[in-house]
């Protein structure tokens, strides 16, 4: 079924922790772990676990490790808060705003530990020399902050991921297409010039976090470290590839990167429940292989990503694009076939109901130039 396309051979390292799929958020909530389920279903429907080097069932992570970023006090309350007990626990519940878009549902404790656990062991395989591409989808919940959850994220894997890669790696590149800004890696590395973060979002007045200015520039030592995007509803492919290769192109020059991040949130994609993009898959997909083409080392997460049959297409795409494995269109048949029969079984198909682009070819140049102007001062 795939054919292998890529001319340098690397190694490639797959995590999947078993059970992160069957979790549930609750009944009305956009976030559904279950599209992982399906991307599996995909990835090893097209056969390409029969390309991947390595796919691992991560071990879960540990309190002590969690701890290496979040406060004791906080993970000594997620390990301890269920929906049994969450009367009794009302104020900490507050403090650490585990409310409305971070509910406390059954096994939520073991859900972080679990997302958390697949991307500290990419990163560890990725320090190791052993591997020189590592997926988790199941990571990328690039909001959460050190003592309190945000935006359907209760601990940051990826400042964790970046915290052990930081121990082999002397700059890492963090770079997130989610449409959501990433302010948790961002504020955990604002004060650092060994961690460049660049973050792609939507920037209005009210879109959440509603953090993500053109001029949020980090500080301290961490000075022109960090990059924001800020961009309006509807960009469509043209425009964000262009914008992307050029930002991403000057960062990786000026930076020069040991190993880099890529989170690839799937809510930038056109039609996504809480998204107002109109990338497709292909170009989602085009971004993840501008960036392997690199060759460095690099960790990919998941994150975002509510049209839940698109986000299972679109990593499941990336995945064969960072293996390097052509797939057909015509999608495997999978016990999941019901969620994929309105787009006739199509790993691409056509965007439907567009938003109208509100970004414009001067709105965008303008970004591009400032953040230019911006990585001069790395130089030299
Ligand atoms: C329960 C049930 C929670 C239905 C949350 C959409 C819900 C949302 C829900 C929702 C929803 C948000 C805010 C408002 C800040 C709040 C994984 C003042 C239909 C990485 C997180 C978005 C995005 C949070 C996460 C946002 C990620 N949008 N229905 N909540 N308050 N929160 O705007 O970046 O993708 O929407
Ligand atoms: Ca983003
Ligand atoms: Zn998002």
């Amino acid at each position: 079924i795939t054919e292998r396309v890529n001319v340098s051979y690397y190694l490639f390292s797959y995590y999947f922790p078993k059970g992160v799929g069957e979790q549930h958020y609750g009944e009305h909530h956009p976030m559904k772990p279950h599209r992982l389920t399906l991307t599996n279903a995909l990835v090893f429907g097209y056969g390409l676990d029969k390309q991947i080097h390595h796919i691992y069932n991560p071990r879960a992570a540990t309190q002590e490790e969690l701890e290496v970023y979040h406060d004791h006090d906080y993970i000594d309350f997620l390990s301890r808060v269920t929906p049994q007990n969450q009367g009794e626990m009302k104020n900490m519940i507050d403090a650490f705003n585990c409310v409305e878009d971070c509910p406390i549902f059954a096994d939520m404790y073991d859900f972080c530990r679990m997302y958390a656990g697949g991307s500290l062991a990419a990163a560890r395989k990725l320090c190791a020399g052993t591997t020189d591409i590592a997926v988790n989808w199941s990571g990328g919940l690039h909001h959460a902050k050190k003592a309190e959850a945000s935006g359907f994220c209760y601990v940051n894997d990826i400042v964790l991921a970046i915290l052990e890669m930081l121990r082999q790696f002397p700059r890492v590149l963090y770079i997130d297409i989610d449409i959501h800004h990433g302010d948790g890696v961002e504020h955990a590395f604002y004060h650092s010039n060994r961690v460049m973060t660049v973050s792609f979002h939507k920037y209005t007045g009210d879109f959440f976090p509603g953090t993500g200015k053109l001029d949020d520039n980090g500080i301290g030592l961490g000075k022109h470290f960090c990059l924001n995007v800020p961009l309006q509803d509807g960009i469509d492919d043209d425009m964000y590839l262009t914008l992307f290769k050029t930002v991403i192109d000057d960062a990786v020059t000026a930076f020069r990167p040991s190993a880099i991040v890529l989170q690839c949130g799937a809510d930038s994609l056109g039609c996504d429940r809480l998204g107002a993009f109109n990338l497709s898959i292909a170009a989602h997909g085009e971004c993840v292989n501008f960036v392997r083409k690199y060759n460095v080392p690099l960790l990919v997460l998941g994150g975002g990503g509510y049209t839940i049959k698109n986000v299972s297409r679109c990593w499941t795409y990336e995945t064969a694009v960072l293996v390097g494995a052509a797939v057909p269109d015509e999608l495997p048949a999978t016990i999941y076939d019901p969620f994929f029969r309105d787009s006739q079984w199509k790993l691409h198909p056509p965007i439907t109901g567009k938003v109208d682009n509100l970004n414009t070819a001067a709105s965008l140049q303008r970004i591009s130039i400032s953040i230019r102007n911006k990585l001069r001062y790395l130089q030299g």
